[in-house]
């Protein structure tokens, strides 16, 4: 059994601010790296002087090997390339992203320090899994250190339409880099037909049924691989003594009403402001309503330091302290916007309280948020999960209330129905998502993509890998130049 590495910009177990979301994926991921004897390898999350040499420490039988990177890197990398292009950019708000030569030096430097850490790690016959857009670029680095190793991408956000990605100065260069990985794995087909469509028509490319894409002279497999939770682990999670507590708090302070729950990051791809907007059309439309229905936002602050994230909050504050004013009464308030975090099981008792799962990105992956509300329903009387068309989750659960989240009045019909539907059709819509999200679950997902990617024909042969090796002068751990992200 090879080792398996895998590449993530955080790794988990570092990640203080992300504890509350280690669901499943970590779970899944922690589980095959245990079994492997396998290795974490990310960003400490920490600055510190430039260095290639990783602070490395064992946690339960899973090897962490984790790298500081300089202020600079944070800046440039961080919240410049990964966060204030690529973000942006691939969830179709080219307005927000700034396009800064500096941020490509960054992006490619931090690639070029991780290829060369890793590749005093990698033994020759371990399976390398990188995530995400904040590592495009690192197999193509590794290839020229001259690793042949099996090495797979899943990218975890939506891929942009090619009408976009096009205003992206480095484009070419970032859609050649993804060749050199053996795998591209998409949350779901519309995003792997985005990437295919770019590559069709930008570079003349190649596309064939079974997944394989040619370009540039090189070819690769793609595939598509929606995440999943660990659904049977979250509903037990949802009947447990502490979700109990959180479900009774909640039920209490809502009794004959109805209570629609939101869970995000505070992040405008989310669709937090329109979805505001739709909970005030909905009293405005339908008069019943008011004192009836109440949304409860659990809103985490996210990406402080990159502006259009920091803007979101003062926007966020006033629309649901304008909307509250206008409709709040002495014992009922339309919007509980709350700015913090729960641990799981508070955040299933919270679920399971709420007749309505409101779920509204304006564009997503995947939305793990909308696979836990079904998952912690009570089988005997579930809510109903409303989701918006533009979530990579909407492939999959198609017994949601599917919606357009950018039309108000199509989001307040839905809560409507939603809040009305009769018992037994919520029943069935339920059972057939829970069926599904059961079936797809984290460890399905990771063994499938481990699966695709050790069964695909290794990219690089090793003739062919010291063919495009760097020469002396291109050296290491520099220069963006190289493959023109800069
Ligand atoms: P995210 O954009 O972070 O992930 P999502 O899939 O919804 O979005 O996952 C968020 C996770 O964080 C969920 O497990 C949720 O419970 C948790 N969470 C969010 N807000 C929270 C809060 N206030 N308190 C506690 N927990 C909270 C990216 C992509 C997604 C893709 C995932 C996984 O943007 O599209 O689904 O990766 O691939």
């Amino acid at each position: 059994m090879s080792r398996l590495i895998v590449v993530s910009n955080r790794v988990a177990a570092s990640e203080k601010a992300g504890a509350a979301s280690m669901g499943g994926l970590t779970m899944a991921l922690s589980d095959a790296l245990a079994f492997s004897d396998g290795v974490w390898f990310g960003w400490s999350g920490k600055t510190g002087p430039a260095t290639d040499r990783p602070d490395i420490r064992s946690q339960n039988g899973v090897t962490i090997a984790t790298l500081d990177l300089e202020a600079q890197d944070v800046s440039e990398y961080y919240n410049g390339f990964a966060n204030t292009v690529l973000w942006p950019l691939f969830h179709h708000r080219i307005d927000l992203a700034r396009y800064e030569r500096a941020f490509g030096d960054g992006y490619q430097r931090v690639n070029e320090r991780f290829a060369a850490a890793l590749c005093d790690l990698v033994r020759p016959d371990d399976v390398l899994w990188v995530h995400d857009y904040h590592l495009m670029p690192l197999a193509l680095a590794l290839r020229r250190r001259g690793l042949t190793n099996r090495i797979g991408f899943f990218l975890h956000i939506p891929w942009p339409a090619r009408e976009l990605l096009v205003t992206l100065p480095q484009h070419q260069a970032l859609v050649r880099s993804l060749f050199a990985y053996d795998l591209i794995g998409f949350q779901c087909e519309e995003w792997r037909r985005a990437f295919q469509a770019y590559v069709e028509i930008e570079a003349a490319g190649r596309v064939q049924s079974s997944g394989r894409i040619s370009a540039f002279g090189e070819s690769t497999t793609t595939g598509v691989f929606p995440i999943g939770i660990d659904a049977r682990g979250f509903a037990a999670i949802a009947a447990s003594p502490g979700a109990t507590r959180s479900y009774t708090r909640a039920a209490a302070t809502g009794v004959f009403r109805s209570m629609i729950i939101s869970v995000d990051r505070v992040d405008y791809a989310k669709g937090l402001e329109a979805r505001f907007m739709a909970i005030e059309r909905l009293l405005e439309t339908y008069p019943d309503m008011i004192e009836k229905a109440f949304l409860l936002q659990v809103a985490q602050p996210s990406r402080p330091e990159v502006r259009a994230f920091a803007e979101l909050h003062p926007r966020l504050d006033a629309l649901s302290g304008r909307i509250n004013g206008r409709f709040a009464t002495v014992d009922w308030t339309p919007i509980r916007y709350l700015n913090r975090s729960y641990g799981r099981d508070h955040l299933a008792g919270l679920y399971r309280a709420a007749r309505v799962g409101l779920v509204t990105p304006l564009r997503d992956g995947m939305n793990l948020v909308a696979k836990e509300y079904v998952a912690a329903q009570d089988p005997q009387d579930p809510g109903v999960l409303i989701l918006s068309r533009f979530a990579g989750a909407a492939e999959q659960m198609d017994q949601a209330l599917i919606v357009n989240p950018y039309s108000l009045e199509d989001v307040a019909d839905a809560i409507v129905r939603a809040i009305r539907m009769p018992k037994p059709e919520r029943i069935a819509r339920w059972r057939t998502m829970m069926d599904d999200i059961e079936r797809h679950d984290a460890a399905a997902w990771r063994s499938d993509f481990l699966r695709a990617l050790r069964s695909t024909t290794p990219q690089v042969s090793a003739a062919q890998a010291s063919v495009i090796k760097p020469s002396a002068t291109e050296g290491q751990g520099g220069g963006g130049s190289r493959v023109g992200f800069g």
